[in-house]
């Protein structure tokens, strides 16, 4: 089986971070966004969403999106779980996984893309609605920060993959020039320590 994906991108990441949590090893290749790879008909075949990253399967079998990349492997091999280990961390997990997408990775997204015309080849880019979501985006620092507060992770004492969707998407936002303010102490503290850990690198 490979992953395809671009090194640069955010999402992929995501799965490169879960994977390396994992210790599972995988294939990867490289996907050309910035000159249109993933939009070329060979690559529509095997992914209509023309979104990376995706998996392909040994039979020829292909998952996008990122989430339902993370639910193979967290259902293929249980250890080390990052999805919950009950019902409730489950819901947990879930419900700050989403909470980070739209109101965090989403508008941090819509930035990149409405501000830097990255896209421009395949979209309009409406630069006011690009600094209306990093407006938005940075409103959402003080939410993640007092959560933090009191909180190891986003779940408790445990790790997981709603974690590593925030590492991923704060770190992205340096590329729009978003970054939590000094007075986001807890939020601060805790990209240091999730920063420090191998799979970061991954
Ligand atoms: N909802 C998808 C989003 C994937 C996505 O937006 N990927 C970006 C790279 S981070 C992409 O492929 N962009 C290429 C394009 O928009 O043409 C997921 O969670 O995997």
């Amino acid at each position: 089986m490979k992953i395809y994906e671009t090194k640069s991108a955010p999402n992929p990441r995501r799965v490169r971070m879960f994977l390396a949590e994992k210790g599972i090893e995988m294939d990867y290749v490289q996907v050309d966004i910035g000159g249109a790879e993933n939009l070329t008909s060979e690559m529509r075949v095997k992914n209509p969403s023309t979104k990376v990253p995706f998996l392909e399967l040994d039979d020829g079998t292909c998952i996008g999106e990122t989430l339902a990349i993370c639910r193979y492997f967290e259902e293929m091999q249980p250890d080390t779980p990052l999805m919950g280990r009950t019902p409730l961390e489950k819901a947990q997990v879930e419900m700050w996984q989403r909470n980070i997408e739209f109101s965090f990775m989403l508008p941090i997204g819509m930035c990149f893309q409405h501000t830097t015309g990255y896209f421009k080849d395949r979209m309009e880019p409406i630069v006011q609605w690009g600094e209306v979501s990093g407006q938005n985006a940075i409103k959402y620092f003080k939410v993640l920060n007092d959560h933090l507060a009191h909180s190891t992770y986003l779940v408790g004492d445990y790790f997981s993959v709603a974690d590593i969707n925030l590492i991923c998407a704060l770190d992205f936002a340096r590329v729009v020039k978003i970054r939590p303010d000094e007075k986001y102490t807890h939020l601060l503290a805790w990209h240091k320590s999730i920063s420090n850990r191998p799979s970061a690198k991954a």
